[in-house]
């Protein structure tokens, strides 16, 4: 088992004590331009937290949510906020005001830390959500010009730090369900510090030699594990990243040879494609894949090309990072793996019961980070017996090895993001083209699925390309532009049942 003393901050546990350890010297972040030593980091969450105290109020168990992409400031503050005993909300910087506000109010977040040049949408949110008391600017381009870093430079580099338990809670990560409407899943500061100790230091084999890269938003547990807590926790460097586009991560890997590279398999893709062109990733010794699944080819080429194997493995936020995964000396293709220590998997029916090994039922899951939704009715559906009942359909082999099937929601994954079709379709019945819709998601080569719309016009417009991008920039306008649809079919009517509820699976059917 993961035995941590009563008294745990996860944030204390990966700076101050990784320079108790002797690593105040090595690189811990690389990004803006810039590489920070752990003393570095260290003293600059202190300041931080100082001024969450001192200047902003923060208490313990009060929420703080983060705006930002990937970069060091980001960081810096959800460590400097876990430090002070808050629970972070980390939010990825597409989100708009809408989300912005569902967010804050379910999670009754009181202060709010945010990339200067992310502000409007925050504003705007912050207009309609008056529990939200105090909003901070910082800089993400790390030239410590916003009022947080000013208020910073003033503080002293020591903190006494929060006491903190082990069980209270340290982060709310946010999960858009089927309906869109948001759930937020409660995790630990030891569940912060197992998923390191577990898969990454089982499986990763993660050392003081390593550097990370990737493409996950930290606001996204699937990143802020893998290109935050596992290096910071074994004293190892990790690039970040705010465009995370290949050519970007491949640049990184070549400049700084990368080790450890966290991304879905569309991106190992586009690097297959690019070391074709002559792009060096010979430095990387962990290509994990997750967030959508691996295709058999993708896997192939991989180890064909680098002789070394993709780890496919899958995570839920639920879970907070990977509980099932193949191993650098247990891979398969078309195969997730085996679970992680600590945890167990089994492959039941609609009524909890085990399926025969070789049949297709849902994946449920048992371990130390296990589901707990704050408030919201849809626990009881999650968690059922001790045992967490996933979103996928997966099916278990002779010898224990798990393979994907399906998902079994409405959720769309389109190049490892997850998008609730429901939430796309409000955001088209928003426009005033648009009499009915339904959302899809239609098998793409790259992406794996793509957001495809099925829309029946309103009286008085007519079908033609430039609705078509005038529809995707609404919806690019209305919710976070990654969800947009790229395929749009104008249709005369919608298949229903007799009580009228839209057939989407019908639809599925004929793409
Ligand atoms: O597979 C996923 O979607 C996931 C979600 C959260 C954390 C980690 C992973 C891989």
């Amino acid at each position: 088992g993961f035995d941590y003393p009563e008294h745990l901050n996860a944030a204390v546990e990966l700076t101050d004590k990784m320079v108790a350890k002797g690593f105040g010297d090595h690189t811990a972040l690389i990004g803006n331009g810039r590489r920070r030593t752990y003393k570095e980091l260290t003293d600059w969450t202190n300041r931080l937290a100082h001024v969450l105290v001192e200047d902003v109020g923060v208490k313990p168990g009060n929420r703080v949510l983060i705006r930002s992409a990937n970069n060091p400031a980001m960081v810096a503050c959800w460590l400097a906020a876990t430090k002070v005993g808050a629970v972070v909300v980390n939010t990825m910087p597409m989100l708009r005001a809408g989300e912005l506000h569902a967010i804050v109010e379910k999670a009754q977040i009181e202060f709010a830390l945010c990339d200067t040049r992310l502000m409007d949408e925050l504003a705007d949110c912050a207009a309609t959500s008056p529990i939200l008391r105090k909003v901070l600017g910082f800089d993400g381009t790390s030239n410590h010009d916003a009022e947080l870093d000013r208020l910073a430079l003033e503080k002293p580099v020591r903190f006494d730090p929060v006491k903190t338990g082990r069980d209270d809670v340290a982060l709310l990560g946010f999960t858009s369900g089927t309906t869109g409407a948001p759930k937020a899943t409660m995790h630990f500061h030891r569940d912060l510090m197992i998923i390191a100790d577990g898969y990454a230091r089982e499986v990763l084999n993660v050392t003081p030699e390593d550097v990370f890269v990737g493409s996950p938003p930290l606001a996204f547990t699937f990143g802020l594990g893998g290109l935050a807590i596992f290096p910071l926790r074994f004293g190892a460097a990790a690039t970040l990243l705010e465009q995370a586009s290949p050519p970007n991560m491949i640049e990184i890997i070549e400049t700084f040879k990368a080790t450890v590279c966290f991304t879905a398999p569309t991106a190992y893709r586009a690097m297959l494609a690019a070391m074709e062109e002559g792009a060096d990733l010979s430095s990387l010794r962990a290509a994990v894949s997750a967030g959508e699944t691996l295709p058999a080819p993708v896997y192939e080429a991989w180890k064909e090309k680098t002789g070394k194997p993709m780890l496919d493995g899958i995570g839920a936020t639920e879970m907070l990072h990977i509980f099932i995964t193949n191993r650098f000396d247990d891979h398969r293709p078309a195969c997730t793996g085996r679970p992680v220590t600590g945890y167990e998997a089994r492959v039941v029916d609609d009524a909890g019961r085990d399926v025969p090994r070789g049949q297709v039922g849902r994946l449920a899951v048992r371990g130390p980070t296990g589901c707990r939704y704050l408030a919201d009715d849809r626990q009881a559906a999650y968690v059922k017996d001790g045992w967490n009942i996933t979103g996928d359909s997966f099916v278990m082999d002779a010898d224990g090895y798990l393979h994907f099937a399906a998902r079994n929601d409405d959720m769309i994954v389109s190049a490892g993001y997850n998008i609730a079709g429901p939430e796309v379709e409000a955001a088209l019945l928003a426009h005033g083209a648009v009499l009915e819709c339904a959302v899809i998601g239609a098998p793409d080569e790259a992406r794996g699925q793509i957001v495809q719309a099925h829309v029946v016009l309103a009286d008085g417009h007519a079908p033609d390309d430039g609705l078509v991008k005038a529809l995707q920039d609404h919806v690019k306008a209305v919710i976070a532009p990654y969800k947009y649809p790229r395929d749009i079919r104008f249709v005369p009517h919608l298949p229903k049942t007799e009580t009228g509820k839209i057939q989407r699976f019908r639809l599925k059917e004929t793409t």
